[in-house]
């Protein structure tokens, strides 16, 4: 081969190298937004009786018919996950109250950590949207508060290690009332 040819190849090498590597990161940017529409999402009613409510039973979920006839929604108990899988929570507050009365938060907490401690410290924690800042590395997803017909989202990806994770409500109040449940990583 002649030098001017190697020369020509190389070229014709790295062109393709470029456009490949274009065609690449589009298609990697393509999996990303499929796949952030496909994230299983949970979608939770906050309600003035201080539980986790949804519509009805699915899979993935286990419920409780404890609520009475209060607006045909049943207790979400727990959580059923796979170790790395990304969830996305939407809670919203069915609520006729003030959001200084009545509002909820979504908040999944390590297995190693404290609930009773985390839900003392987050009564101080008025300022702050009852998250206490000094114990939010206990903390793996939360929302913000949700006043009456708000609605707030929380995309996370389950931890790697088997166990029942605790999620609560920090408003004050709610947790002793029932507002919990589990997330049960398998
Ligand atoms: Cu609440």
């Amino acid at each position: 081969m002649k030098l001017t040819h190697i020369f020509t190849f190389i070229a014709f090498i790295a062109l393709v190298g470029a456009c490949g590597g274009g065609e690449s990161s589009d298609q990697q940017q393509a999996t990303q937004e499929e796949s952030t529409s496909d994230v299983r999402t949970i979608e939770i009613i906050g309600i003035d009786a201080m539980k986790f409510a949804v519509e009805s039973d699915a899979e993935g979920i286990s419920v409780v018919d404890d609520l009475g006839s209060s607006d045909e929604l049943v207790r979400l108990e727990t959580i059923s996950a796979q170790p790395g899988e990304e969830i996305r929570i939407e809670l919203t507050t069915r609520s006729q109250l003030p959001a200084t009365a009545m509002a909820h938060n979504w908040v999944l907490l390590y297995l190693d950590s404290d609930t009773k401690a985390f839900i003392n410290a987050a009564v101080q924690a008025k300022e702050n949207d009852y998250i206490p800042q000094d114990m939010t590395d206990q903390i793996i997803a939360e929302t913000e508060l949700a006043g009456g017909g708000e609605t707030v989202s929380v995309t996370f990806t389950v931890p790697e290690t088997p166990g029942e994770y605790e999620y609560v409500c920090s408003f004050p109040g709610h947790y002793s009332a029932g507002m919990r449940g589990t997330l049960v990583v398998e």
